[in-house]
């Protein structure tokens, strides 16, 4: 399969706020190193093309493109020395809607958690990652069957004007943008990262012509804890084309696999005729943060079941986190993908 990959995604590196404590992001750049050494053997590897920033304003809003470009120089500006620029209070439940103008405020404003910050690299970073999205995209629209782009930091938690979950762009709704943008009519995501995509279903929530699918662990009791119920299913022209499949902690392939089965009728019902696949591997049974119990076999099934859907596919990295086997559990889908 065509793999697109860059080097950029190294100047991101944020710190986190994990039970209380600030510690070194669970995302963290070796997560490219150990994939890129379990896919380079059998797959072909590509740069990027340069970003075409246009669909980018689709996706997200004007205001929040502005802040990311310009959050790090503001932050050193304040006098801040931190290497992670964080904020520290949230809109949740407050009435303004009016964006602050201190750094402090702005940082609260355009994000959801305390997850991830904005280091000297993130934007640098994010924008790369969006143009690899961009390039598996272009690579698909040119005839393509199947390409992956391996997008760090990833993308699906991040709104069209928040970041948050090591999110900042989303690179899946960009690539979505981008199908519809070159003629194709309807186009599926299917979200099988461990964690909800909140942001690709904000995203296209009130839209009839990108079908949003996901299957994650239930928001009751995992990030980003305040979206991914069932009974959130799309709102006006949208109504009816996003499908939520929460999962209980523990969670394994049996029925993380019915739900899948869901999901695919779900897209053949709306008739899709491009998917993009939020390829998060953290619901592998060793994610240090994550609670699912999926194999490297299962990962393998999983690529044999998206190959049988039977659509032109992007598929985009999301998470991931133990590091170690993540380039086995990528390489499993791949694999399970171009082999009957
Ligand atoms: C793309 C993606 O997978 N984003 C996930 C963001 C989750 N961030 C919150 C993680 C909380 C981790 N707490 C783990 C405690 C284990 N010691
Ligand atoms: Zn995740």
């Amino acid at each position: 399969m065509l793999i697109f990959t860059s080097d950029i995604h190294r100047q991101h590196h944020s710190a986190e706020l994990d039970g209380g404590q600030l510690i070194p992001s669970w995302e963290c750049p070796e997560r490219i190193d150990v994939t890129l050494a379990a896919l380079a053997k059998s797959h072909q590897l590509q740069q990027p093309d340069a970003l075409d920033a246009t669909i980018l304003e689709q996706v997200h809003s004007p205001e929040y493109l502005d802040f990311m470009a310009t959050a790090w120089s503001r932050w050193v500006d304040s006098g801040r020395t931190a290497q992670t620029a964080m904020g520290f209070c949230w809109p949740s439940r407050l009435p303004s809607h009016k964006p602050p103008t201190s750094i402090d405020g702005a940082l609260g404003y355009y994000s959801m958690g305390a997850d991830c910050g904005i280091t000297e690299g993130t934007w640098a970073a994010a924008l790369s990652s969006a143009a690899i999205a961009q390039s598996a995209t272009t690579a698909v629209l040119e005839g393509e069957q199947a390409a992956l782009g391996l997008c760090r930091p990833p993308g699906h938690h991040a709104s069209s004007d928040q970041f948050g979950g090591y999110c900042y762009l989303n690179n899946a709704a960009i690539a979505a943008q981008q199908l519809r943008d070159s003629g194709v009519p309807r186009v599926g995501i299917l979200d099988i990262d461990y964690h909800h995509g909140n942001g690709t279903q904000q995203i296209f929530y009130e839209r009839d012509d990108v079908a949003f699918c996901s299957i994650h662990a239930d928001p009751t009791t995992e990030f980003p804890f305040f979206s991914g119920h069932t009974d959130e299913r799309g709102d006006g022209p949208g109504a009816g084309f996003t499908t939520n499949c929460p999962l209980p902690p523990g969670t394994g392939f049996d029925s993380w696999s019915e739900a899948l089965g869901h999901c695919a009728d779900q897209l053949v019902a709306h008739r899709v005729e491009s998917l993009v696949v939020s390829l998060g591997v953290d619901a592998f049974v060793e994610d240090p943060i994550s609670s699912f119990k999926l194999t490297t076999l299962d990962f393998h099934e999983i690529g044999h079941r998206l190959a049988a859907i039977g659509l032109p596919t992007v598929f985009v990295l999301e998470g991931g986190y133990a590091v170690g086997a993540m380039g086995s559990n990528v390489a499993a889908v791949l694999d399970g993908y171009e082999h009957e």
